[in-house]
């Protein structure tokens, strides 16, 4: 099976002022593209070859680094692009997902909270994430390329806060990005349909 770079669902200049065409264009076009480029290289042959990503990801994670950081970024950034939205982000989220986040972190606004110091809190690159795990919804970071996936969870929503992700439109200030993101990008209706997915 060979992966490709999907488009993405909304013009480059969408999610400006929040995120620019020039970082759409840069994280889009040329470091999600290396990733798909790299695992497709990396599974032409061996035991990957023919696997779908997700059996990529998780067989690859702590056996196989090269492939696991390319695949696991693939898988990331599919969902990263779907997981925002022009005129996204606040706290009208679907029923379900909406109680699942209250009865597992106590409201949306600790959510946002937690979630907030989570990409802040991921020293270096990484994700921060909400995720399902043994069916309860959590906040948690993960460094590099590593998702939920590979935690015994599965995601619902995350945010890349690699410096790629938010560097020329907000320099250092990764908070900024995160709360712009939760208030202004998030596509709520996408993580809900991953929510029913990771529940099952
Ligand atoms: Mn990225």
């Amino acid at each position: 099976m060979s992966f490709t770079l999907p488009q993405l669902p909304y013009a480059y200049e969408a999610l400006q002022p929040y995120m620019s065409k020039e970082t759409l264009e840069y994280h889009h076009d040329k470091h999600h593209k290396a990733y798909v480029d790299k695992t497709n290289e990396l599974t032409a042959t061996g035991e990957f070859a023919g696997k779908s990503l997700e059996e990529v990801v998780v067989g690859s994670f702590g056996k196989n680094a090269p492939l696991f950081n390319n695949a696991a970024q693939h898988y990331n950034h599919l969902h990263f692009w779907k997981w925002m939205k022009p005129n996204g982000g606040g706290s009208k989220i679907p029923g379900a997902l909406e109680k699942a986040i209250v009865d597992g972190l106590g409201s949306v606004d600790k959510m946002k909270e937690e979630f907030v110091a989570a990409g802040v809190g991921q020293f270096g690159s990484g994700w921060a994430w909400l995720a399902l795990k043994d069916g309860k919804a959590v906040v948690m970071k993960t460094p590099n390329g590593e998702n939920p996936l590979v935690h015994g969870a599965k995601p619902i929503l995350g945010c890349d806060v690699w410096e790629h992700s938010y560097y020329i439109d907000y320099r250092n200030r990764r908070p900024d990005y995160i709360k712009a993101f939760l208030d202004h990008l998030v596509n709520w209706e996408y993580a809900e349909e991953m929510f029913a997915k990771a529940r099952g």
